[in-house]
């Protein structure tokens, strides 16, 4: 990209640059999970039409949606892409301070086709929408041509630590070509392909948002070597999460919010922190602090008047 601006800011030798720039500007500046003065303004709405999952977290219980992204012990009724379409036409209708659309679930994204379809038809009827998307990365290197093309600007992919070692501590096993992989060989694809996804998603111009669950005596000492790795792949926040202890992990201890807060502090230099995240539903909608897909009828009424 050149820089040769002239007075008015803009770059006269490449209009289409600075149209990507304003482009980005505008889709932070709206997204309430990217931009914290975004989140009462701005809102989200979350398609449930992923079940299916690629990985077996040890801190996740498959009964509920994923806990990469969302409040655990909650279980969202799946959509199919049309139902989805739908859904979204009643919500922006009735609240168009909703300008991000994502897919977080219930299971893994990538790996159901329904994601893709649900982009397509939303992405045609909804052109000045934002599509959002979280992952835990495994397909990503081979599924991300689909979501450029579909027009997914940004990214979340779940990093819960950049070592193969540590990797094989947190997923009891992987899917990979039609394979159930364990152990170390697991982690290291798991840990390739997140990097080598990451990398590309960048390069492809999605702004790039890091999940990273806290295990305390698992990755504690390790998530500053994932901030600064983040930092060298051109991350653009990181948004550290605190363990749910369930699953494998039922036995572990939850961080404490200063633990927590004291681990964000040291990643700071490296990659800007989220803070104000809510570990949202796989189906949640409005704004992050307000659920209206948990709301009755008369009260998401009177939200409705209020915006
Ligand atoms: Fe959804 Fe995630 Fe997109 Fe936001 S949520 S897919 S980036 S639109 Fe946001 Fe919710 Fe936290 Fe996620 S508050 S759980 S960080
Ligand atoms: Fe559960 Fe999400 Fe992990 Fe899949 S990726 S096992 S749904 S936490």
């Amino acid at each position: 990209m050149s820089d040769e601006k002239n007075t008015k800011g803009t770059n006269e030798c490449c209009p289409e640059s600075d149209k990507k720039d304003s482009d980005f500007t505008r889709i932070i500046a709206e997204h309430p999970c990217y931009d914290k003065n975004a989140q009462h303004k701005f809102g989200r709405i979350h398609l449930p039409v992923a079940p299916a999952c690629n990985v077996q977290c040890n801190f996740c219980v498959r009964d509920f949606d994923c806990v990469n992204e969302s409040r655990p012990g909650v279980t969202s009724k799946v959509l199919t892409p049309q139902e989805a379409l739908e859904k979204v036409r009643d919500v922006i209708k009735e609240h168009p301070f909703i300008k991000v659309i994502g897919i977080a679930g219930p299971g893994d994204p990538l790996a159901n086709d329904e994601t893709f379809e649900t982009f397509e038809l939303i992405g045609k009827e909804f052109p000045d929408l934002t599509l959002c998307m979280s992952t835990n990365g495994l397909y990503l290197p081979e599924k991300l041509p689909d979501l450029v093309r579909l027009g997914v600007s940004t990214l979340t992919v779940t990093v819960n630590a950049i070592d193969p070692e540590i990797i094989a501590k947190i997923y009891s096993h992987i899917i990979y070509d039609g394979k159930v992989l364990k152990g170390i060989e697991a982690a290291k694809i798991m840990h390739r392909k997140q990097m080598d996804g990451i990398k590309a998603a960048v390069e492809a111009g999605l702004v790039l948002k890091i999940n990273t669950v806290l295990i305390p005596t698992i990755n504690d000492d390790h998530i500053i070597d994932i901030a600064k790795k983040m930092k060298e792949l051109g991350v653009y926040i990181m948004n550290v999460m605190p363990l749910i202890n369930q699953g494998a992990f039922a036995h572990l201890t939850p961080p404490t919010t200063q633990e927590r807060a004291a681990i964000q502090k040291e990643c700071e230099p490296y990659v800007t922190q989220m803070r104000h995240c809510r570990q949202c539903r796989a189906d949640a909608y409005g704004l992050i602090g307000e659920d209206l897909s948990q709301m009755s009828d008369k009260r998401r009424k009177l939200i409705q008047v209020k915006t």
